[in-house]
């Protein structure tokens, strides 16, 4: 049993101190505020009028201590105050609304500081301010002025990622009230390009050699940049808006132009759009995005960028990975694909080492395969990717052209809990969930969390003190490197070091 006592309740503390009621074990709450001490003892909670800096109210025993309060100055002294009595006691403490030098005030006495506005304020700054920010401002405002209706024109034989694209900006002018078509000249002749279409039961008009867009208000060139190369439009068309990823040959013109060949696909560029304005892309437009991106950047191998990963992270959280699977060659798995989703948005990187939680998993297999499949970031060259079933968290690494033993580094850093070894390039782990699930009961945080808190931690530590440091990874196609075909490298290898180490 877990004996909690809070310290201090601003109103975004609040909803915390009420579920930490419905998780058994013991909870006071000690607050300044008479009537939100009142509140809480309507909810049946034990709260105490009283001063959070002055053990008088404390209980005579607290397993966790959350210090909750709004004041920084009182915090400060609640978290003092509460690690002199209870100084075995696990204490988190709130450092929303202070500087620098408050929150190392209060990490001073705590286990965890809990920061949670400053990284929402960074969110908002991201969406409201910035380059992309005024960008996804002026599409809008280019989409808003088209009177009519808008072209969205394809390339000649459109593959999926200018499918992908031109749904998205058909989605994207369905926000401003603006009725769209994907145009195209030519044929759809790939196989996979048609399955798509037809599973997707997508509505894409194929224009005559001859045909006159001037009905239009407005024309979108997606996946290329001018009119009439590499499509059947007059080069003299008025062009609004333009999105690609290709080089262009020549200057491009139209009132919005957003052209940026480093990335790997153009339904990247319109992934980022859709998620500022926090426009749904529907499980249709999200499917045919995704499956652009893969192909583009031939499953996440070509060309691709960070910018790519984010964009299929936030577009698997909405497309219909068994559909995709009969579009294509299921060389990837629904399941490994999810999990690839997962290890993209929860991934943390230093340097070019990058660890990621994916949470509860299913196939282990998956996790070999993600980890194998991150190291195509740019600039990454060691990887760890981690998830629990019921007994045991698993870990599987993949390391390439970095300058340490992968096999060592987890042996190192996770052996102590469990197992772990494995080969310089190819590694894994295994420990018993039972000792990470304790640390997460005395913790307010979801054992995702905990997992990473441990884990990534431990890795990356580990990394920081190996005696060659990790290069950042240009160019590796000169590096020669034998890979096993197989996950042999996930074999956990019980070492005689490991049980020394243990003893
Ligand atoms: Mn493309």
């Amino acid at each position: 049993m877990t004996d909690r006592l809070v310290l201090g309740c601003g109103a975004a503390g609040t909803a915390v101190v009420e579920s930490m009621a419905r998780w058994g074990g013991t909870l006071r709450v000690v607050v300044e505020e008479p009537r939100r001490a009142e509140s809480f003892r309507e909810e049946s909670i034990d709260a105490v009028e009283g001063d959070p800096t002055d053990p008088t109210d404390f209980p005579s025993r607290a397993d966790v201590v959350f210090v909750f309060g709004e004041a920084p100055g009182r915090n400060e002294r609640a978290v003092e105050t509460a690690r002199e009595t209870f100084p075995h006691a696990h204490i988190v403490g709130y450092a929303g609304g202070g500087d620098a030098a408050h929150r190392a005030r209060i990490a001073e006495f705590t286990d965890r500081v809990i920061d949670l506005p400053s990284a929402m304020v960074d969110r908002i700054r991201d969406v409201a301010v910035g380059e992309r920010a005024e960008r996804t401002r002026r599409l809008l405002r280019v989409l808003r002025g088209i009177d009519g209706r808008l072209a969205v024109v394809t390339h000649d034989n459109p593959d999926p990622d200018a499918i992908g694209a031109a749904l998205a900006v058909c989605r994207l002018a369905e926000t401003v009230d603006l009725p769209a078509d994907i145009c195209y000249f030519g044929d759809i002749s790939h196989q996979e390009n048609r399955a798509m279409v037809n599973l997707l039961d997508l509505n894409l008009r194929q224009l005559d050699p001859d045909a006159d867009v001037s009905e239009y208000g407005g024309v979108a060139l997606v996946d290329h940049s001018r009119p009439g190369v590499n499509d059947g439009l007059p080069t003299d068309t008025a062009v609004d808006v333009v999105i690609d990823h290709h080089p262009p040959r020549a200057p491009v013109e139209a009132s919005f132009v957003d052209l940026h060949h480093e990335v790997g696909a153009t339904s990247t560029l319109l992934a980022d759009y859709l998620d500022r304005l926090d426009v749904d892309p529907t499980r249709t437009v999200a499917t045919a995005m995704l499956f652009g991106l893969r192909v583009d950047t031939n499953d996440f191998v070509r060309e691709v960028s960070p910018q790519d990963f984010e964009a299929a992270a936030f577009l698997l959280a909405h497309a219909d990975a068994a559909l995709l699977d009969r579009v294509e060659d299921p060389s990837m798995s629904a399941d490994v694909l999810d999990t690839l989703g997962r290890a993209i948005r929860n991934r943390e990187v230093e340097g070019s080492a990058l660890a990621t939680c994916v949470g509860q998993i299913r196939d282990r297999d998956a996790l070999a395969q993600a980890a194998d499949k991150l190291l195509d970031m740019e600039g990454v060259s060691v990887t760890l990717v981690y998830g629990f079933t019921d007994d045991f968290v698993y870990a599987s690494g993949r390391a390439r052209g970095a300058a340490i033993d992968l096999g060592e580094t987890l042996r190192d850093a996770l052996g102590p809990m469990g197992s772990a070894g494995g080969h310089a390039d190819m590694a894994g782990a295994q420990i018993p969930l039972g000792i990470l699930a304790d640390v997460g009961e005395a913790s307010t945080e979801p054992l995702r969390e905990v997992l990473e808190e441990v884990i990534s931690g431990h890795f990356f530590e580990t990394l920081d003190r190996a005696p060659s440091t990790l290069t950042a990874s240009g160019d590796r196609s000169d590096i020669a490197f034998e890979r096993p075909v197989d996950d042999a490298g996930d074999e956990v290898e019980e070492t005689d070091e490991f049980e020394a180490s243990d003893a």
